[in-house]
């Protein structure tokens, strides 16, 4: 009986040497993104190495897939008054009027934006310092600080590099989201909604932060996600996304798979900016900023994507 005890116990050891779980991984997928943390970072601890396989993990499972099609991106109007049938510009930027067909294949986004413990958790393993020293070590600024709080960023690259960096370890094509992908995922697949919330309807406190009080970061689940699953895709931080940005790009577009300019001077960003008044912070609203800032700044985030691969 013993010996039978034994041997058992020893079965179950090989047969799951991870204790990470997955929604959608099975044991054996965890074990080679778990291998392949191990061969990338060597030097590392066996409790930061299954920090970030739990990381990576995480990453997957928070994946949700949009089925591609097609829509008219940009400006779709909205009525000049309630119940009129006179259409108006939405956003007063001339940037997004130029209505253009996109067709997006098969593609997957992050329902959370990155989280502030999971950024610092890569940051940390790429040996850099804590952004905001000071303030972190400010008794009044803790709740700045908040792990499930967006992520800080300061540049593109290095939102860019921290999806494709979790997308090596799970074997994924991760990246920041085009644009394109972005719009049609805030817009429930390309839908003429103008705010990413349970039912495209803007109403503050309750699907979505309330206007009143000081604008503050909440936790990247905070509020109900849009029908696709996806959370503040017009609420909470902004979001960097892949494309440069021009202002005559819709004018210029392809339709098929969009990824912005070939060069420019300064990147996309969706979700609204930290200078953007609540309900201006629709699913057409463009903006854009210095690929890299002055500061880390705390609603400057992004959230990853994935090229869907068959
Ligand atoms: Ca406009
Ligand atoms: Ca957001």
């Amino acid at each position: 009986m013993r010996n039978l005890l034994s041997s058992s116990v020893i079965v179950a050891f090989f047969a799951g040497c991870t204790s990470v779980t997955s929604e959608r991984l099975n044991n054996a997928q965890i074990e080679a993104i778990q291998g392949r943390v191990e061969e990338r970072h060597p030097n590392l601890s066996s409790s930061q190495q299954t920090a970030i396989t739990e990381l990576v993990v995480r990453a997957v499972d928070n994946m949700v897939f949009v089925e591609g099609g097609s829509f008219m991106m940009g400006e779709f109007g909205v009525p000049c008054e309630p119940g009129s049938t006179e259409l108006c510009n939405a956003d007063f930027s001339p940037d997004n009027d130029y209505a253009h067909k996109v067709t997006l294949d098969d593609y997957y986004l992050s329902k959370f934006e990155t989280t502030l413990s999971d950024f610092d958790l890569y940051r940390e393993i790429m040996g850099r310092t804590p952004y905001a020293p000071e303030l972190r070590a400010r008794e009044d600024r803790q709740h700045l600080f908040q792990l499930d709080l967006p992520a800080w960023t300061k540049t593109w690259q290095e939102a860019k590099d921290y999806c494709v960096w979790l997308g090596e370890l799970a074997n994924r094509p991760f990246n920041l989201p085009s644009e394109a992908q972005w719009e049609f995922a805030a817009r429930n697949r390309g839908k003429n909604v103008l705010y990413a919330t349970n039912n495209g309807e803007y109403t503050p406190g309750v699907n979505t932060p309330p206007d009143d009080g000081p604008a503050k970061m909440r936790p990247v689940d905070s509020f109900p996600p849009n029908p696709l699953g996806i959370h503040n895709l017009t609420s909470n931080s902004a979001e960097w996304t892949l494309d440069w940005y021009s202002e005559t790009y819709y004018q210029e577009s392809p339709e098929m798979n969009p990824t912005g300019p070939s060069t420019g001077e300064t990147k996309v960003i969706r979700s609204g900016g930290y200078r953007t008044a609540s309900p201006n912070k629709t699913t057409i609203l463009r903006d854009h900023v210095n690929p890299v800032e002055e500061h880390y700044y705390e609603s400057l985030g992004f959230r990853c994507g994935q090229t869907h691969t068959r």
